[in-house]
């Protein structure tokens, strides 16, 4: 199974609660994955990675689009020829401290139905930088999302900006405390959009995740 590249469709951007509601309910069917994380992890070039080039545009402004962006992919079977559609989310990062009060007030209203209307439906990855894990507004959002009935992966990225042993093994020796400490936590997967280290290994775990719904 893999994912085909170049195929991904932008389908729409929602920043409103009753767009979201309304898209939903003409979309029941929204199997797929979610993308989030701080700003600048390297979220658009991961999702590059995985659908294909410029499906989404590395951003050159920070944090700017307060959108949860829609988008539909395919998972093909090469052997029996068989193309499945799924979803994929392209949420805003948190831990933005120059949007307002009123701003992060509607965001978190938007990711609060977001997440309860896909749960069990979707499994979210966020990505973190593999050199600062573990931010404040990391905690926070994990926090968060132990309110969630959801899948979560964590996804280390830019792990070929870990250039010494050293500094390697210090992101290595958290891991226990990770798991310990966020327990919803399934998955950690290291990568480098950049170089593609790890990719193959989140376009596996999505596959797995995403055939459960056609296998049943
Ligand atoms: N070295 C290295 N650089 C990366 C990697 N992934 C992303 N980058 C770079 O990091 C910067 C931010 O990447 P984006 O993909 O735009 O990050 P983002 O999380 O989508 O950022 P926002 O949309 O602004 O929140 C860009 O200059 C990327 O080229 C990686 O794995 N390794
Ligand atoms: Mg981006």
């Amino acid at each position: 199974m893999i994912i085909q590249k170049g195929n991904a469709e932008f389908l729409m951007g929602i920043d409103k609660v009753e767009q979201l509601v309304d898209w939903l309910n003409q979309n029941p069917d929204v199997n797929g994955v979610a993308f989030i994380g701080r700003s600048n992890v390297g979220k658009s070039s991961l999702i590059n990675a995985l659908y294909g080039k410029s499906v989404a545009r590395v951003s050159k402004t920070p944090g700017r689009t307060r959108q949860v962006n829609i988008f539909s992919f395919l998972v093909t079977d090469p052997e029996k020829k068989e193309n499945h559609k799924f979803y994929f989310f392209d949420v805003p990062g948190y831990g933005h401290a120059d949007v307002s009060k009123e701003m992060a007030k509607n965001w978190e209203t938007l990711l609060t139905s977001f997440f309860r209307y896909v749960s069990n439906k979707v499994v979210l990855l966020n990505i973190q930088d593999s050199r600062h894990p573990l931010q404040e507004s990391d905690e926070l959002f994990h926090d968060y999302l132990k309110n969630f009935d959801l899948e979560v992966y964590l996804v280390f990225n830019k792990i070929d900006k870990l250039k010494t042993q050293s500094e390697r093994a210090s992101l290595r020796k958290i891991m226990p405390a990770i798991y310990e400490k966020f327990k919803w936590v399934r998955q950690i997967h290291f990568t480098s959009a950049e170089k593609g280290d790890g990719v193959k290994g989140i376009e596996q775990a999505i596959i797995n995740f995403v055939m459960r719904f056609k296998q049943q």
